[in-house]
């Protein structure tokens, strides 16, 4: 029998991009000031090969408000809310931003960022100089690859705010979207990988399809997102998907299964991940480990951001 914790020893030699919580710890460490000015280099760093796509009106909706309130402050209060939502102090726009989606938070420090870049919002100031520690982070943050960039930036964002017990339900996120008619889906062709099961889930990710995706999984099934604990049951997964797994672009590239305890099937794949954020200008190198039963229902899938390109030709054999 298994159980999440054993399923989630499947195929021990994926190796994953550690560089990402190892950063993200290092950063944790820093200064409110030197967490902001940091972002802010490596953002504008960044800024010079890839883009951001603006966010839509929705996602800014949810936002617009606080992004208002902030407008209307001096350069001092603006720069005590930023270092409020860096250090996680308890105060009114640091808890709000807590209860966001992390597109809705991502979307908010967008339109921060253009407003600074603007001058209607207190930029970092001129001739700013990181501590020791923080430029060897952003040293650090420059040396991996841009998958790995864009997951620090995130993790960054999503860390900021005041969360006494932010509750899953109490999560305030952008509406959810239709999911791509079924005659403008594109079919998925993985080599190596013919189960019915993995082809459907890559298709329905792509198509926005939750409800139907979300029937590929036992009702104790599990997910565990990249740099992430499992999420368990499929309630708690189908909520993620509608929060936060709009507009991805799955391409897997190869993959394998074999059989493994019990009757069931273990199923490793690896490919591309495009995110609405950065569309085909960033490629995430990942892998899904997939741990299926007997009637080929999903009881757990990992999704890896992986340490190198050279990882997704680990298939099979070896
Ligand atoms: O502090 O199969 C300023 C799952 C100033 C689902 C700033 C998945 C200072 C199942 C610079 C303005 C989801 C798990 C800040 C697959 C300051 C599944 C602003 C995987 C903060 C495949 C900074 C999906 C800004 C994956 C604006 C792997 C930063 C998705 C913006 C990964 C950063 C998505 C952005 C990633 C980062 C998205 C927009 C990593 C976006 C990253």
């Amino acid at each position: 029998m298994y159980t999440i914790d054993k399923a989630r020893q499947i195929f021990p030699d994926t190796q994953t991009a550690d560089a990402v919580p190892a950063i993200t710890a290092r950063f944790k460490l820093l200064s409110a000031e030197d967490q902001l000015a940091l972002i802010w280099f490596a953002y504008l760093e960044m800024g010079q090969t890839i883009t951001v796509a603006a966010p839509g009106a929705a996602r800014m909706a949810l936002a617009k408000p606080t992004l208002d309130e902030i407008v209307a402050m001096s350069f001092d209060e603006q720069t005590k809310v930023m270092c409020d939502l860096a250090s996680k102090i308890n105060a009114p726009i640091s808890t709000r931003y807590a209860f966001w989606s992390i597109n809705v938070k991502l979307g908010f420090w967008y339109e921060l960022g253009e407003l600074m870049r603007g001058g209607k919002v207190a930029p970092i100031p001129p001739g700013y100089k990181l501590s020791a520690n923080a430029s060897s982070v952003l040293d650090a943050v420059k040396k991996v690859e841009q998958g790995q960039q864009i997951s620090l930036l995130r993790n960054f964002v999503s860390d900021m705010g005041f969360d006494p017990d932010v509750v899953d339900d109490k999560l305030v996120a952008e509406p959810i979207v239709a999911p791509t008619p079924e005659s403008e889906r594109e079919k998925i062709f993985i080599p190596g990988v013919l189960n019915q099961t993995i082809l459907s889930y890559m298709e329905l990710l792509n198509s926005n399809d939750f409800d139907q995706l979300i029937e590929l999984f036992l009702d104790d099934g599990a997910l565990q997102p990249p740099f992430q604990r499992p999420i368990v049951g499929r309630e708690s997964i189908l909520k993620f998907f509608r929060r936060d797994c709009q507009n991805l672009r799955l391409m897997p590239q190869g993959g394998f299964g074999e059989p493994a305890d019990s009757g069931f099937n273990q199923i490793k794949v690896t490919g591309k991940v495009q995110t609405p954020w950065f569309g085909q200008e960033v490629g995430m190198n990942v892998a899904w480990r997939f741990l299926l039963d007997e009637n080929d229902k999903i009881y757990f899938v990992a999704i890896d951001l992986l340490a190198s390109p050279a990882e997704l030709l680990k298939l099979g054999g070896n």
